[in-house]
């Protein structure tokens, strides 16, 4: 970058559909846009108490705060108290975030700057083939402004992952330190039988097959013990535990413990992946992130219509290097992605035996993404390229 340039800006814009990935998305791109790169970042969110669940800093009701050093600016309405702009309010690089709608005033005001920002819009995460075709596409908008597409993949012909820089480093410092691990698991009350037991951590949608998989892990022959923050898979959690699943709640039978943790923030997340021993994720940061743990993982896809997600889940596995027979089955019986009918003991004591294969696998994978670049860097690239 030219230092005698003033400090490229950039805006990006977050609607929160549902749940915590896509500000955990948009959160996580404005943290390392800002700390990696200089870059003065205003991240406009519309739904700030999803935010705070994962960043417990922000404050739920103020129109505008600084988290660290990035802007955070509630996103109230398209037209309202935010409707107001002029060219000299718009970034250098304007970002959307799942094609959701900027606001049409700031668009307004994109058009009538000179030079015109770069606007992209940031798509979803997926391992099919046409990601590569769609990536970096332009598309005219009005006003002789252009929106480009940019696709966040698994090849170099895509936007590769968020990863942040000294992360590799992060996750090796702590899984060396037996004692920092042990201090991160016992502050959420693990016990030290607990964590010499299998760990398991849970993330997953309601209508994934916990029950019948607790079911098989209670007659499992070593010791499990599974961490599910708080307010996942409730129903089969507390049929678990017979009570509610508050944090701290915790049950053991058989050869199963379940420990209901607190929803942590978003570092401490990648803490509980890199302690554990098997990670179930789901959507899409909590998949990213558990590709980058070292550990081997299962995947529970979020729903979509007519079980596209079916096609998305399956070209994964396709790519994904540490893929193994059992791990295919596990996963596609995980997202009831099969017409077979699902026996979770012998599923479960097939997928165990090949965890460690599958934990070696996956360190290739992390080389192999690594030389895909990481999604920040390769889009302030790009932006260079088409500024
Ligand atoms: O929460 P998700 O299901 O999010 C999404 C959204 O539903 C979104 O609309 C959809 O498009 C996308 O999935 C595919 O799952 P995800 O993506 O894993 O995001 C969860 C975030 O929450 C992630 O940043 C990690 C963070 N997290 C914590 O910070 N603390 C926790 O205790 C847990 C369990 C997660």
């Amino acid at each position: 970058m030219n230092h005698h340039k003033t400090q490229t800006s950039l805006a990006l814009f977050c609607k929160v559909v549902d749940n915590f990935g896509d500000i955990g998305i948009c959160w996580r791109l404005a943290r390392q846009l800002e700390q990696e790169h200089g870059i003065a970042v205003t991240l406009w969110v519309d739904d700030l108490r999803s935010f705070h669940r994962i960043c417990p800093d922000v404050a739920v009701d103020r129109d505008v705060q600084q988290i660290g050093t990035v802007t955070v600016r509630h996103w109230r309405d398209q037209d309202g108290v935010d409707g107001v702009f002029t060219a000299a309010d718009v970034a250098d690089i304007v970002i959307e975030f799942f094609a959701c709608d900027i606001p049409p005033a700031y668009i307004a005001a994109m058009a009538e700057r000179a030079p015109h920002p770069v606007w992209l819009n940031l798509e979803g995460l997926s391992a099919e083939e046409w990601v590569e075709g769609c990536h970096a596409l332009p598309s005219p908008q009005s006003r002789s402004l252009t929106k480009y597409f940019f696709f966040p993949g698994f090849t170099g012909k895509t936007g590769g992952l968020l990863r942040e820089s000294g992360l590799e480093q992060q996750r090796q410092a702590f899984q060396q330190d037996a004692a920092a691990m042990a201090a991160f698991l016992s502050q959420f009350g693990v016990t030290p039988a607990e964590m010499a037991s299998l760990k398991v951590s849970l993330f997953c949608y309601p209508q994934a097959p916990v029950s019948a998989l607790f079911d098989a892990w209670q007659s499992n022959g070593k010791a499990i013990t599974c961490l599910v923050p708080e307010g996942v898979a409730v129903d089969a959690i507390e049929k678990f535990l017979g009570r509610t699943a508050h944090a701290g709640a915790t049950a053991s039978h058989g050869a199963l413990t379940v420990r209901v943790l607190p929803f942590v923030p978003q570092p401490d997340y990648d803490r509980l992946l890199w302690a554990c021993d098997l990670n179930f994720v789901r959507g899409e940061d909590s998949f990213v992130r558990a590709q980058w743990a070292d550990k081997p993982f299962i995947w529970h896809i979020y729903p979509q219509d007519e079980d596209l997600h079916h096609v998305k889940l399956n070209a994964f596995l396709g790519r994904y290097t540490a893929t193994t027979e059992n791990l295919r089955e596990f996963s596609l019986s995980w997202n009831e992605a099969t017409k077979k009918t699902v026996n979770w003991t012998s599923l479960w004591a097939l997928f165990e035996a090949d965890m460690q294969k599958i934990a070696i696998m996956s360190t290739d994978w992390q080389r192999q993404m690594g030389g895909n670049g990481d999604l920040t860097s390769n889009l302030l690239k790009f932006a260079e390229t088409v500024q």
